[in-house]
């Protein structure tokens, strides 16, 4: 018998009886410790799962934010029509429903007629084109009349709209756009239009509107046709295309300024749409093309990962050395993270170029206002620091949250790492700024461009010059906030829209039909440009409709949109295609 306790073992004759009580003590004993340190994994374990579900995104939440779980998680459209017929305006009887939820029925309501209201905009400014200024490229709604970039015009504002129109689900406008598309749109044209807004504008329009449309055929025949004649304009000896296109001899153009360079945002802003070309048609070329401008920008010696504004087509060099993220600069930055969504994230050349300059964005450009510390991102004019921002650089609050999440929901991100929770934030912060540019002037509504104070004097924060006070109703700071709606889920951006939207439908309307650029948004009045841009329709006011309406219309992890706010849905290159790609040393 083998010893049981203490006393046994003390009591054991032999040294075999001891030995044997030892090894049984080890074995218990190294079974019990096995036996805790599972439990305890498992206990480690579940408190980890239960953190993480609880972790994201209220926790990266500024103090006072409101998160909409709904909005991830219930389409607005069957909100209302299963629970609710909803009063027009402020209910006054007492709703039937649980009291968690009133609110959400409320409140969607409140979206919805926001949403409608949007729309009823939008019919407003293409009623005045329609009247005044069908099928020209574009509308002066003030003189009732329309103008033409290039002979009898290539469809500029009707093209441009074509998706707004499918969004807004407006089907007689649609089919009379249609119409013009298929009996009067052509190309085939003796004169020179601008390669990039030809192409963001028109071929994005194309090829949105076939997607959109259901595979409408027609767009596809008109994207194939415009897109044979932009490739004239890549026939430079370094494949950086011109700046201009000739339409009916295919041949490329170059600018007339800064010895015929072509803008880099302009050379690196084709990508998108090329490659979308090529994947429906299985033509190689259109891919080749765009992505030969990529390896060549590649190659060249950059400062952090940014780039000047200028490339001289002929050597393939870059001109000079001023470097924004404004004009000229700006889509440079937001095709690089687009093309890597584009493809399914199987180009990771791109999110490293991506990634290298946001990297140099944020060590050189990104800098703080006094006395508010509003975020800002800069200029460097011959390596000198300008604090100047342009409009157009407030897409960028939208794209750092989407380099962030790469299109999902900060949610279902769950965990972000130091460097995501600090883009989020930059992202955030930007955009925030750029609500600032409109709500601290007279009207409400944003300069062109805004320069930033750095010290403390008269000038608080943000100044206009006035020869920047202008306003052509542009869509980047409405960009960002429907970006930062659909990834946080914070209401604050769709207030931010709407108070926005309620300013330009203060200013910009004009009751004779259209809607109007102005010259000086510090005063009141601000005055009358008498233009109204053709993104107003394509971007601004679908910015504004996305950013109100239900989550789930154009979502962000199926779609890019281009830099004209044309979705074009996200694809799984061939094999072949994604081959053509470069690999870096
Ligand atoms: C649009 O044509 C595009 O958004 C482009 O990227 C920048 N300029 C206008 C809008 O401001």
């Amino acid at each position: 018998m083998l010893p049981r306790t203490r006393d046994d073992y003390d009591n054991a004759k032999t040294s075999k009886t001891r030995m044997a009580f030892t090894r049984r003590y080890l074995r218990v004993t190294w079974f019990r410790g096995l036996l805790f340190l599972a439990l305890s994994c498992l206990l480690l374990f579940m408190i980890y799962i239960r953190w993480s579900i609880n972790s994201t995104p209220e926790t990266l939440l500024d103090e006072g934010q409101v998160f909409d779980d709904d909005a991830f998680e219930r389409p607005v459209e069957t909100l209302v029509q299963t629970q609710f017929h909803p009063p027009i305006h402020t209910p006054t009887h007492t709703p039937t429903h649980t009291p968690t939820q009133i609110p959400v029925v409320y409140d969607t309501i409140k979206w919805k007629e926001r949403q409608n209201a949007v729309r009823e905009a939008f019919k407003h400014a293409w009623g005045g084109y329609v009247r005044d200024a069908w099928g020209c490229d574009e509308y002066h709604p003030i003189s009732h009349r329309g103008s033409n970039l290039t002979g009898i015009g290539i469809g500029f504002t009707i093209v441009d709209s074509l998706d707004t129109l499918l969004i807004m689900d407006l089907k007689e406008e649609f089919q009379h756009a249609r119409d013009w598309v298929a009996r009067s749109l052509d190309f085939e044209q003796n004169g020179n239009v601008n390669v990039f807004e030809t192409t963001i504008r028109v071929l994005g329009g194309l090829l949105s509107a076939y997607h959109l449309a259901g595979n409408d055929t027609l767009f596809l025949s008109k994207a194939i046709d415009l897109g044979d004649r932009l490739l004239g304009a890549f026939s430079s000896s370094s494949g950086i295309p011109y700046a201009s296109v000739n339409l009916a001899l295919k041949q490329g153009i170059p600018a007339h300024f800064v010895g015929g360079a072509s803008s880099t945002s302009e050379a690196t802003t084709l990508q998108l749409e090329f490659k979308y070309l090529s994947h429906l048609t299985s033509n190689e070329e259109y891919w080749k093309k765009a992505e030969e401008v990529m390896f060549k920008i590649d190659s060249l010696e950059k400062l952090d990962g940014l780039v000047p504004i200028y490339l001289d087509p002929h050597t393939g060099n870059f001109v000079g050395k001023t470097i924004t993220l404004g004009a000229r600069g700006d889509s440079y930055y937001e095709y690089l993270l687009k093309q890597y969504l584009q493809t399914s994230r199987t180009e990771n050349i791109y999110l490293r170029m991506y990634d290298q300059s946001m990297d140099g964005v944020k060590s050189r450009l990104v800098n703080y206002s006094s006395p508010s510390k509003l975020l800002y991102i800069g200029e460097l004019l011959n390596d000198e620091f300008s604090p100047k921002m342009d409009h157009l650089v407030c897409f960028m609050g939208g794209n750092f949250a989407l380099g962030v999440t790469l299109g999902k929901t900060v949610r279902e991100v769950k965990h972000l790492n130091f460097k995501q929770l600090e883009d989020l934030r930059i992202g955030k912060e930007l955009t925030k700024t750029c609500t600032e540019m409109y709500f601290r002037t007279a009207t409400g509504l944003a300069p062109e461009i805004a320069y930033f104070t750095s010290l403390s004097g008269p000038e608080k924060d943000i100044s206009i010059k006035k020869f920047d006070s202008h306003n052509l109703l542009r869509p980047e700071t409405v960009e960002s906030l429907f970006i930062m709606w659909r990834l946080t889920g914070d209401v604050q951006y769709r207030e931010w829209g709407w108070k926005i939207f309620e300013a330009f439908e203060n200013h910009t309307k004009y009751e004779g039909g259209g809607y109007t650029s102005l010259e000086d948004v510090t005063s009141i009045p601000p005055g009358r440009k008498d233009k109204m841009e053709t993104f107003w329709l394509a971007e601004t006011l679908k910015y504004f409709y996305l950013l109100f309406g239900p989550n789930d219309q154009i979502p962000l992890d199926k779609y890019v949109f281009n830099t004209e706010a044309h979705p074009l849905p996200i694809f799984m290159p061939t094999r072949k295609v994604r081959g053509q790609g470069w690999n870096r040393q």
